[in-house]
């Protein structure tokens, strides 16, 4: 069994008398060689010499101390997912982004605190090494939960891939191949495994159940027939229960149900994980994969059969309410994106948004954004032309719109903050949205990160109220390294005032020869000179390209 349970009563009972604890993680980062699904031996990314990471959990308050040596031939970089980094944005993780990867032989140590409660996860933010294995669940437990129950599972869910990272986005930017490259299906993984894990249940007893979903490209859905399965938290919000049949889950989005055993012990019931793509056809056996679960009340007894039930609720976003009651933002300042695929004159696709594929700057913007100085840090070309800086100012609120003309979900994620989601639905009927926030639920839910529906826009609304660089790229990782990010840079003024890069951060920089002042071009002034020029979209006239990966 490989149900990751740490003895939640006991936390429970002892963690509002603890005070807040220092919790050490030292990581070693490596190739493994090894077969995790059982059909692709290959090379891994992993830490301490093995695969699967070992989950973190914590307390809120505590301090997280995650200290990495880098065994790899790249440079590599640790990423809290769903954590503010509220004072420390320098310790965010993204490369180029907030800080220089850590280069190969060098040895760094993040030191952030765990600033709010919740089910998150630590992953490679540098050369997508998360697609590769780098990555884990991050647990951060309240000192008082709001909802009660007797014991909780971690159940993370992968796709894992028979080709490293690397070569499927080589294959993927190759003009001379044919594009989208062939689909390798990927295998499911639950807790690093290739094998669903037990749960076992107690009669009466309720559970809560973590789910993660760590994947790269592919969608899990999850149920457990039979039984009821309530909602009570998102990404790390808590929610009023919410009941529903089953999870549909996008990469990088996290959910915590709760789940009442039945009274008796009569019966085991079946778990149901789907891993599918729903943005190729179905091919038997590969897309979907099934995969079944045991939910064992009473070693050997007969399994209970279900059928589905007759209008299957999925969780919804927009329908969750936020147990904080937090009313919606007022809206200070809105910002239209749109996002997608683009022939380029390279022959390439790239995924843009606003038209702008996304490029590493010369140096990470935050130092850019640290060192320009006023009123240059507020002038967002400086940041470079593929940086895609949008600069925010200090308290405003912001309205995202994100529209998506795409035969494609994108899971859009936000860095150092979590957003309302408002509002989604059909680009062709705006007047008419599928879904609204509406007073009825009063407090729309906060996440970090959305899947925004084909052919669909969705409105996001967050208060710039910590100070930062934050990067809102989309969790498949292909699209992301096919360029579709943007970067906030928020108040660089109060930011400034407020934070320092340790020098320890610098030295990563410097130890590969990358200024750590200056423009996105790591010049001064206006200079941005050394940065390539943007590669050019091609234009049609008449029906829009189709729409692309
Ligand atoms: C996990 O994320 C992948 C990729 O975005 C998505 O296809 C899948 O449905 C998600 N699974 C769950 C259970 O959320
Ligand atoms: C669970 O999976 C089994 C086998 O794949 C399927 O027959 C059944 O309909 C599923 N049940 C639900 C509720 O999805
Ligand atoms: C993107 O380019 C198209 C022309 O291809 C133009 O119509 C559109 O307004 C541009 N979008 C933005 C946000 O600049
Ligand atoms: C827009 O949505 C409304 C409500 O769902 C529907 O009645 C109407 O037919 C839709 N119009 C179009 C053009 O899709
Ligand atoms: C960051 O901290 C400030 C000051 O405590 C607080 O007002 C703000 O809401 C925090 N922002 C986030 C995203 O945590
Ligand atoms: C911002 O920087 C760009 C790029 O150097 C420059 O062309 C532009 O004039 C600057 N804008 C302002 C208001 O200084
Ligand atoms: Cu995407």
């Amino acid at each position: 069994m490989h149900f990751f349970r740490q003895a939640a009563s006991v936390a429970l009972l002892f963690g509002s008398l603890a005070s807040a604890a220092r919790v050490l993680v030292d990581w070693d980062i490596g190739y493994v060689n090894l077969d995790r699904d059982g059909h692709s031996p290959r090379r891994a990314i992993g830490v301490n010499g093995a695969l699967p990471i070992p989950p973190v959990f914590a307390t809120k308050g505590d301090t997280l101390v995650i200290k990495v040596r880098n065994s790899l031939d790249v440079s590599t970089s640790i990423h809290a997912h769903g954590l503010f980094q509220n004072g420390t944005s320098y310790m965010d993780g993204p490369a180029m982004v907030t800080q220089c990867g850590i280069p190969p032989g060098h040895s760094f140590t993040y030191e952030y605190e765990a600033d709010h409660a919740g089910t998150f996860w630590l992953h490679g933010h540098d050369h997508h090494q998360n697609s590769d294995g780098l990555r884990t669940p991050l647990i951060v437990r309240e000192r008082r939960e709001p909802h009660r129950y007797d014991d909780e599972y971690l159940l993370s869910l992968e796709d894992w891939y028979q080709f490293e990272f690397a070569d499927r986005l080589k294959d993927t930017l190759d003009p001379t191949k044919s594009f989208p490259p062939p689909p390798s299906f990927p295998y499911a993984l639950f807790n690093g495994y290739p094998t669903t894990p037990t749960l076992k249940f107690k009669p009466g007893k309720t559970y809560r159940i973590r789910i993660v979903n760590m994947s790269t490209t592919e969608w899990f859905q999850f149920n457990l027939p039979g039984h009821q399965m309530r909602v009570v938290e998102a990404d790390g919000e808590h929610s009023r229960p919410s009941a529903v049949d089953g999870l549909d889950m996008g990469p990088g989005e996290r959910y915590s149900v709760l789940v009442t055993a039945h009274p008796t012990d009569s019966h085991n019931y079946h778990y149901n994980a789907t891993l599918y793509a729903g943005f190729v056809p179905k091919i038997e056996d590969k897309n979907p994969r099934y995969y079944q679960g045991l939910i064992e009340y009473r070693e050997g007894a007969p399994i209970m059969p279900t059928t589905e039930p007759r209008n299957f609720k999925w969780v919804n976003d927009v329908e969750l309410c936020a147990l904080s009651g937090n009313p919606p933002l007022p809206v200070d300042r809105q910002i239209e994106l749109t996002i997608g695929g683009s022939l380029f004159t390279t022959g390439q696709i790239l995924d843009v948004i606003n038209n702008i594929t996304y490029a590493q700057p010369k140096i990470p913007t935050l130092h850019s954004a640290l060192s320009l100085g006023s009123p240059l840090h507020m002038n967002e070309s400086l940041y470079g032309p593929q940086t895609h800086a949008i600069v925010l100012r200090h308290l405003e609120s912001v309205e995202l719109t994100v529209n998506s003309p795409n035969s494609l979900p994108h899971p859009m994620h936000l860095h150092g903050h979590a957003f309302q989601i408002i509002e989604y639905g059909s680009l062709a009927n705006r007047s008419e949205p599928v879904r609204r926030f509406s007073p009825e639920f009063n407090a729309p839910m906060q996440r970090d990160t959305i899947v925004v529906p084909v052919n669909s826009y969705v409105k996001l609304r967050f208060r710039a109220d910590n100070p930062g660089v934050w990067l809102f790229h989309c969790h498949m990782d292909i699209h992301f390294g096919m360029g579709m990010a943007l970067t906030f840079v928020e108040a660089p003024d109060v930011l400034r005032q407020r934070q320092q890069v340790p020098d320890s951060m610098l030295e990563l920089c410097r130890a590969q020869g990358v200024r750590t002042e200056g423009n996105g071009a790591g010049n001064a002034g206006f200079d941005l000179t050394g940065l390539p020029a943007p590669p050019v979209r091609v234009l049609r006239n008449g029906p829009a390209l189709p729409p692309t990966e």
